[in-house]
């Protein structure tokens, strides 16, 4: 890095030209009201001390996240996670192809690579993505910069880590060469953790290793990227090629570490400005080769080698048409093809052990995920205050997948008293006689108003139907037997899960009014509130599978059941006032409250974030020094899942202390996070199965959640050569 930066240094400073990737179109530009975008001197608040893009979210009202691994949170909004929520990178929507969701769409960019992140938390337009129910996540890499007319430039940025607790340490390289019509760049980063210390004595059942360890936490993680791209007069086109490769990342809350995650993703895009409007078109593609295990770190299992393949191929083409003055047609039609393979290996480590060989486990094989979908979408100005949108999509999606077999082709392992039932072949044979081919025909639909009667407010109320279909695994995954099952699990409870071929596709229909209020210049003050409501017919939740036991882990089966969801997010800010010595302050707030019920059971929604809010001083010194005490309030999770023993957690409040330099060639940050070292556990973090014999689905205690991060101190520092 050091030898790459002195070479960098060499080259002149020149003048950045915009790109042109920000194409805009004349005409009317309305931006929906829960849109909030991060860039600039946000976007680098929200990158500092985390090595997880979905991290960078969290200060955003009504978005939470799944934590599993170091460097791949899952983003939830309003109650709504994982798949449900459209994510994507650099326009890619990629999907999780791990029996665990392991490796997260956002897994796959590191923060430092981000160059601008967009999120819509209610409705949102029928253009911004389909096969998801609700909120939108979409984050663009680093824009391709350009030299100024007839000039040349080399340009760059190095960036460094250090995170106490944890040892977690970080590097980052930016560099990038270009002339007015050409722009080469490369990123790299690479981040290293061990396991992270809760606050205060983490006593976790049977922890006589290290109490306060949060045992399978620990990570090692680098992604690079290479961006090419081209323009001329109206025209660009870009092409990036992404490398991963995760050596290892534990998963506190599953029964599993990663212990390879290799990515190769290809990403052409091209953009244009023509008379009639913009034309964007993208192909990409991504292959995944994924491994875990468990006998890693403190588990005590014998080795179970589980390996997942997938490829992605899709594309998309959108047109931008600005009809009149006062109307703008979104027309687009996009086609995504995925096939995923997850077989388990016979396991060598334990001769006889007839449980896990001699075959291979099959658990989806040669499964396909086709989608084709359409839309368009119209935006008028009705008046200068008013305008509305409406958009119609639809979507085909084709899921198959091939024939399966167990370890075994028996029903059951071992002779006489030591006889156990596996049910290999059993169910194998239910699950291949079964037809495998399901095609959904999906519509989404939005229709909304915003009604701006002068600059200090503005409100938009409306509706939403959406469609997601369901994922390989809720529906091809098939055996019932406990140490199977429990090894096809996303949300991170210890539950074994069973698939379901035939489950119909959730349709989430949306009500939503939300309001924003500030001053004319937005410098001074700010509030904002939606209140929504969703109703969920089909909703993928959870069904016992055979029998169940209070207080333990069990085998589920995922069924369609309905599901409604409501709540209220407020945000606001406010400047207190300035002197000459000590700058501006400014004081921050935030509130989100979420309830998750599932309408045909009567009980509670999994994973639900509790009432949760932060409040935050702010002190702008100079011009360069950004400081901030802030204080992270959380309620007791108390609304449980009951059929998934869902663990109930405490309520917390958190304090944290920042200070950040920033000025346009130096960027340093510092801090201290939790430093009251409170011990509390993470609400949407899972059961705590970290150690012990995970393989076994009651081998480690129920009832343990997982612990948050104790006391770390952080500093990082980046440099703009
Ligand atoms: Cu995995």
């Amino acid at each position: 890095m050091a030898l790459a930066a002195s070479m960098m240094l060499s080259g002149a400073y020149a003048q950045v030209a915009p790109s042109i990737d920000s194409l805009t179109v004349t005409g009317i530009q309305d931006a929906p009201v829960t849109q909030t975008i991060l860039k600039g001197a946000q976007l680098n608040q929200s990158r500092v001390n985390t090595p997880n893009t979905a991290a960078m979210l969290l200060n955003i009202p009504g978005v939470s996240m799944y934590s599993g691994g170091g460097v791949s949170g899952l983003p939830v909004i309003h109650g709504l996670g994982d798949d449900r929520v459209a994510t994507n990178v650099d326009g890619m929507p990629l999907l999780s192809s791990c029996p665990n969701h392991m490796n997260s769409p956002l897994s796959y960019i590191s923060p430092s690579n981000v160059g601008s992140i967009k999120v819509i938390t209610g409705l949102s337009p029928v253009s911004a993505g389909g096969d998801s129910l609700g909120g939108v996540v979409s984050v663009q890499s680093l824009p391709s910069v350009f030299a100024n007319k007839g000039e040349t430039l080399q340009q760059g940025e190095v960036g460094a880590s250090y995170s106490s607790n944890a040892t977690a340490i970080g590097g980052n390289l930016n560099v990038t060469a270009a002339t007015d019509e050409f722009s080469a760049n490369y990123t790299i980063d690479s981040v290293k953790a061990g396991n992270y210390t809760a606050g205060g004595n983490f006593k976790a059942p049977g922890n006589g290793i290290s109490p306060s360890t949060v045992e399978a936490s620990r990570y090692i993680a680098t992604n690079q990227q290479l961006s090419l791209a081209w323009q001329k007069d109206n025209h660009l086109v870009e092409f990036k090629a992404g490398y991963q490769f995760i050596p290892f990342e534990g998963y506190a809350n599953q029964r599993m570490d990663m212990t390879k995650n290799q990515s190769e993703q290809f990403n052409l895009k091209y953009t244009g400005k023509y008379d009639w409007g913009t034309l964007e078109a993208q192909a990409y593609n991504q292959m995944v080769n994924h491994q875990m295990d468990d006998n890693t770190g403190a588990r005590t299992s014998p080795a179970m080698p589980m390996l997942a393949t997938s490829s992605t191929n899709g594309a998309i083409i959108k047109g931008t048409l600005p009809i009149s003055e006062t109307q703008l047609a979104r027309v687009g039609t996009e086609w995504q093809g995925y096939k995923l393979n997850d077989w388990w290996p016979a396991s060598s480590t334990a001769p006889g052990n007839q449980m896990m060989g001699p075959n291979t486990f099959e658990n989806i094989n040669n499964g396909t995920r086709e989608r084709l979908a359409l839309f368009g979408e119209l935006e008028q100005q009705w008046a200068k205050e008013w305008m509305g949108l409406a958009g119609l999509r639809v979507e085909q999606v084709g899921s198959n997948a091939g024939n399966v077999q167990g370890y075994n082709n028996a029903n059951t392992v071992g002779m006489g008293m030591m006889s156990m039932s596996t049910n290999y072949l059993r169910d194998s044979s239910a699950f291949n006689a079964q037809q495998h081919k399901q095609t959904d025909y999906n519509w989404d639909l939005t229709a909304l108003t915003r009604y701006k009667p002068d600059n200090t407010q503005n409100y938009e109320a409306g509706y939403s139907r959406k469609t997601r279909s369901p994922n390989l695994y809720e529906r091809y995954s098939w055996s019932t037997t406990p140490m199977a099952a429990i090894m096809n699990n996303f949300v991170g409870d210890g539950n074994g899960y069973v698939g379901q071929i035939t489950l119909a596709p959730e349709v989430a229909n949306t009500i939503s009014f939300a309001s924003d209020w500030h001053d004319a210049n937005k410098d001074v003050w700010g509030f904002k509130a939606n209140p929504y409501y969703t109703y969920v017919s089909n909703y993928i939740d959870a069904a016992c599978n055979s029998t169940c036991t209070a207080n333990q882990f069990n085998v589920l089966k995922y069924v369609n059941q309905d599901a409604q969801l409501y709540g209220l997010d407020l945000s606001g800010n406010m400047m207190l006032g300035k002197s000459q010595q000590l700058g501006r302050f400014q004081l921050t707030g935030q509130g989100s409250y979420t309830r998750g019920q599932n309408v045909t059971t009567g009980g509670n929604l999994y994973n639900i974030m509790p009432l949760n809010g932060k409040v935050g001083l702010v002190q702008y010194l100079g011009a360069n020094w950004t400081n901030t005490i802030e204080g992270q309030f959380v309620a007791a999770k108390t609304n449980l899942n009951a059929v998934r023993n869902e663990i109930a957690t405490g309520g917390y409040s958190l304090y944290n202390l920042r200070a950040s330099y920033d000025d346009k060639k130096y960027r340093v940050n510092l801090g201290i996070e939790n430093f009251l070292n409170k011990l509390y556990a993470l609400p949407q973090g899972g059961a705590y199965l970290g150690q012990g014999n995970t393989m076994s689905m009651n081998g480690v205690p129920w009832g343990t959640a997982v612990a948050g991060m104790g006391r770390t101190f952080y500093v990082s520092a980046n440099m703009k050569f």
